[in-house]
């Protein structure tokens, strides 16, 4: 797998180009461009706070001496917005001059007073609730700002700018349909007069792509696909004559970061499509899983690195790309990280893509018929979770990272929902380390085949982890000069999914739990310093501001549907002079796979969906007597079905809204069901 060097465009050549075409002309909002190029301090302008994506905050008022002392200062309930099992609220607030901007997971915008939490003004989308061509819960990742305006995109493909006065519409621009399999959920970027946005829908055949816009009209200015045309860079890594690169997915999960000085524009890119099945897209399949640099103004071709060649295991780079500086054997280097739902945190050289401690490409075991890539990157360090499945009863296979199968499941760790999957990775230039969020779980992977068909899901294969197998989450402090573990706690929960967490010149890494506590830990040590029970799942990545001389630290509580977290629609916001108290705990998210709850006796009707529940079975687990019809109804917005987890032996196929199907038990015996779409949707018949 040499040829991902091999097509790395010459480096001096693309700066030098660069520097000839990047000279400025006038910049559009030049205060929020310098707040955005500056370390973060009274305001935190964009999602990952500044350009850089490191969330770290050069406030100290809260500190390890006193963080003890911190209290809720204000939470404010967002009025039910995006509040429901199937949304997760993963976004970052954005503060600007006292002034607090929030987007909840049903793509629903409000300005608070961050003073206060008091509501200024609401956006509500309006989004169809029946968009089906949601991948993994109905979430947005954050806002962006800039020249008067707030900028989000959404789950039906529009990116909207709003007044950041007033909340009215600015302007609204379809950069695709959610019926062809499209999606928006990273945040976007604002820097010098162009919105950047990703987007999604690695799981439905799309042709991933960063979308460029003019700020002030919403006029797409250009669009890089992350999926080579013919004859374009990286079409040499599909199979020639074909047009599955077309369809190939590799979404833009995450917001990208920017480096001004070289220009360049840098984001992390998903996994390839059909997910589980490699058997007709032979080759690296660039750009997915990959690391890509492109020119910020033009959106030429810059650099790439590929995580995972030919990926079947949905390893997608999720997690948003840091820039930091640092020092190498005596020489400056500028640096870029991402924490992959490998495991490992690649590291590179942001100038050229080249690894900046070491990255191996190692022999792997073997597939023909998955056409597995000869060999994968192997970062020198270590990873932050474990790479190896253990065996579980009822399975024969088992296998570490990259272990390859087809049609007979195989346990592998770790599974396609990471290592650290969308949730951010802090860097602290005072310790030199990137605060990595892990999710430990194990799944069973298996090859079936797709169809293609526009819009519709096509991932080839399944992906579940077995019932209760235990899942859980590792929080870790790696060594940005070595890539190893520095310090590293095992949590109770999964955090790769969608939490995060932030770092600030107080020595303080702020983090919230899936079981709704909010901690404090000392950012050199890991030593918990502080934790508040905030009554809702505390799964966003928080942040940090400043009012009137007094600093504030916020985080949006309301859970996440990827973690299992208690859902909710409020803002918690901290100080040293907060006077809240904490709210009791929700419920807790589970430490194991499968259908939780209490046993109903006799029900022979299950509801898919109910109660605003979008991926679930009501009851999850019932007890009928041998030869009960049972009948499944779809009270979701979305398609879905009820599958047995032992293959082939019964399922309601595919359930459109409202509709029913009847199956028939009449052997006793202990049924698993899940729905196919849907793997993390389980349920269990008792039959007697
Ligand atoms: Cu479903």
């Amino acid at each position: 797998m040499r040829s991902c060097t091999r097509l790395i465009v010459p480096t001096l050549l693309a700066l030098g180009l660069l520097s000839l075409k990047s000279v400025p002309t006038f910049a559009a909002d030049p205060e929020i461009d310098r707040l955005l190029r500056s370390s973060i301090a009274k305001d935190w302008v964009t999602n990952g706070g500044n350009l850089t994506n490191q969330r770290y905050s050069t406030l100290s008022q809260i500190n390890t001496t006193n963080v003890k002392q911190l209290k809720g200062a204000w939470m404010t309930r967002l009025k039910g917005s995006g509040l429901g099992g199937k949304y997760s609220f993963e976004a970052s607030p954005l503060v600007k001059d006292g002034i607090m901007y929030v987007v909840t997971g049903n793509d629903d915008a409000f300005a608070l007073n961050a003073r206060t939490g008091e509501i200024l003004w609401e956006y509500w989308s309006g989004i169809d609730q029946k968009i089906s061509t949601v991948c993994c819960g109905w979430v947005n990742r954050g806002l962006a700002m800039g020249e008067g305006l707030v900028f989000l995109g959404q789950l039906d493909g529009n990116v909207v700018a709003l007044d950041m006065k007033t909340g009215n519409v600015a302007w609204k621009t379809p950069i695709e349909k959610w019926d062809n399999g499209y999606g928006v959920t990273s945040a976007p970027l604002y820097y010098d007069g162009i919105v950047y946005s990703g987007i999604t829908g690695g799981e439905f055949g799309v042709r991933g792509r960063l979308t460029a816009l003019d700020a002030r009209t919403g006029a797409i200015l250009w669009r890089w696909y992350t999926l080579p045309g013919a004859e374009e860079v990286g079409s040499n890594t599909w199979p020639a004559g074909t047009d599955h690169a077309m369809r190939g997915g590799a979404s833009i999960w995450n917001t990208p970061a920017l480096d001004p000085d070289l220009g360049l524009i840098y984001f992390a890119v998903g996994n390839c499509g059909p997910d589980y099945d490699g058997s007709m897209r032979e080759g690296d399949n660039l750009f997915c899983t990959s690391l890509v640099a492109l020119n910020a103004k033009t959106g030429e071709y810059v650099w790439h690195f590929q995580q995972v060649h030919h990926d079947i295991w949905d390893y997608d780079a999720a997690s948003p790309v840091v820039l930091f500086d640092t020092v190498i054997n005596g020489e400056p280097r500028k640096g870029i990280a991402e924490a992959g739902r490998t495991g490992w945190v690649y590291i590179l050289d942001r100038t050229n893509g080249k690894p900046l401690i070491g990255i191996e490409e190692r022999p792997v075991p073997q597939d023909p018929r998955q056409k597995t890539a000869k060999t994968q990157p192997y970062p020198i360090g270590d990873a932050t979770v474990p790479q190896c499945a253990e065996k579980l009863p009822g399975f024969d296979n088992a296998g570490c990272i990259f272990e390859p199968f087809w049609e007979t499941p195989v346990l592998i760790q770790p599974s396609g929902v990471g290592g650290t999957n969308w949730s951010p990775m802090p860097f602290s230039p005072d310790t030199g380390y990137f605060y990595v969020p892990g999710t430990v779980r194990t799944s069973t992977f298996a090859r079936t085949g797709d169809k293609y068909e526009r819009g519709l899901r096509y991932v080839g294969g399944t992906q579940a982890a077995p019932i209760e197998s235990p899942m859980s989450g590792t929080f870790t402090a790696i060594d940005s000069n070595t890539n190893k573990i520095a310090w590293q706690h095992k949590t109770p929960y999964r955090i790769g999914g969608g939490g995060g967490s932030t770092v600030t010149a107080g020595g303080l890494v702020f983090r919230g739990e899936p079981d709704g506590n909010f901690l404090a830990l000392d950012a050199k040590s890991g030593q918990e310093l502080w934790r508040f029970q905030t009554g809702f799942g505390a799964d966003a990545p928080p942040v940090v501001y400043e009012v009137d001389g007094e600093q504030f630290v916020a985080i949006a509580t309301g859970g996440n549907q990827i973690q299992g977290s208690a859902y909710g629609d409020a803002v918690w916001v901290f100080s040293l002079k907060g006077r809240l108290s904490p709210l009791w705990p929700p419920p807790p998210p589970q430490t194991v796979a499968g259908p939780v709850g209490p046993i109903i006796e006799g029900a022979n009707s299950i509801k898919i969906g109910g109660n605003n529940v979008e991926y679930s079975f009501g009851p999850p687990r019932t007890r009928i007597k041998a030869g009960t019809t049972v009948t499944f109804t779809n009270g979701g917005d979305i398609p879905h079905d009820a599958t047995s987890l032992k293959q082939g032996e019964w399922t309601t196929g595919t359930l459109a809204k409202g509709e029913s199907k009847t199956v028939t038990f009449s052997k006793p015996g202990l049924q698993y069901y899940m729905c196919t779409p849907h793997p993390w949707m389980y349920g269990q018949i008792i039959v007697e």
